[in-house]
């Protein structure tokens, strides 16, 4: 295994980003958020994290902690959902109307074991054709504690998103995200990757916003996860993420043959009846 250490030139241009997105299937930003921006969420997160709900499985990791449904739990993750670079890489990459599949809080706890290999695209039966294919997502791994050797970083295939078909790497096929903390990993729903295990003596905080092309449905059910009340607070384009949002052609998404923003506000008009009207 060999590591990624992160450095600042990887922030070096949009362009720069999507090449290495797509030679190598993910990059990494450094310097995203600000260590106010990480004190807050973990405030908010701390009500969450007090070591009570481990994971139920292996795959959720048995000394791993994850929060759900965020946005109901924790706003001030809306600014890494909506983290503006994220939001035009994603813009590049995704089909417009494109979702928040998932955002959970993943702290790793010392003596946590590697995951299973997996992508995160083809999940719930979504179609993993043979043969390289777009991915049906893009993933982004936030780090709010340095993602160190021996943490639990992430660890990626690099190239794997355009492999045939899936398959275990070997050792030298893999790469550690070491990354400090404020950056982000951004990578391609179908690479190979885990998080890694946890062998030191401190835990490792991360927020992993995920997102999808808008005719998948979404991981966590995002409009029963967050109320319409608690919609309204955020922003018009968290809003769309949710799932307030409708793909034309064929008004898919739509609420009782109503655009879903009227259930936030009543006198919303988005709809494209005509052209002149705004997007939906
Ligand atoms: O925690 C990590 O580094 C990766 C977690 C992950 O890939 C997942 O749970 O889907």
């Amino acid at each position: 295994m060999s590591t990624h250490n992160a450095s600042s030139s990887e922030t070096g241009g949009i362009e720069a980003i999507l090449s290495a997105l797509n030679r190598d299937g993910y990059a990494i930003l450094t310097d995203q958020i600000t260590t106010e921006d990480i004190a807050r969420i973990r405030a908010e997160l701390a009500p969450y994290l007090k070591k009570q709900k481990m994971g139920r499985n292996d795959f959720e990791g048995f000394s791993t902690e994850r929060v759900y449904a965020l946005l109901a739990k924790a706003p001030s993750v809306a600014l890494l959902i909506e983290h503006p670079t994220i939001l035009e890489l994603l813009d590049r990459l995704l089909p417009r109307n494109y979702l928040l599949s998932s955002a959970l809080a993943i702290n790793v706890h010392p003596g946590e074991t590697p995951q299973a290999w997996h992508t995160d695209d083809a999940a719930g039966g979504a179609p993993n054709t043979v043969g390289p294919r777009s991915p049906y997502g893009i993933s982004t791994i936030w780090a709010l504690d340095d993602f160190t050797a021996t943490n639990g970083a992430t660890e990626v295939v690099p190239g794997s998103h355009r492999w045939a078909a899936p398959r275990e790497p070997s050792a030298d096929e893999v790469v550690q995200v070491l990354m400090p903390a404020g950056s982000v990993v951004i990578f391609a729903g179908n690479l190979r990757h885990r998080g890694g295990a946890n062998t030191s003596t401190t835990s490792r905080l991360a927020i992993t916003p995920q997102y999808c092309v808008p005719w998948m449905r979404q991981l966590e059910n995002m409009t029963l996860a967050v109320s319409p009340t608690l919609a309204g607070r955020y922003s018009p384009r968290v809003q769309a993420l949710l799932g307030y949002s409708v793909v034309d052609p064929g008004f898919m998404g739509h609420v009782d043959g109503l655009h879903p923003k009227r259930l936030i506000d009543p006198g919303y008009r988005g709809r494209k009846y005509r052209d002149d009207l705004p997007p939906s």
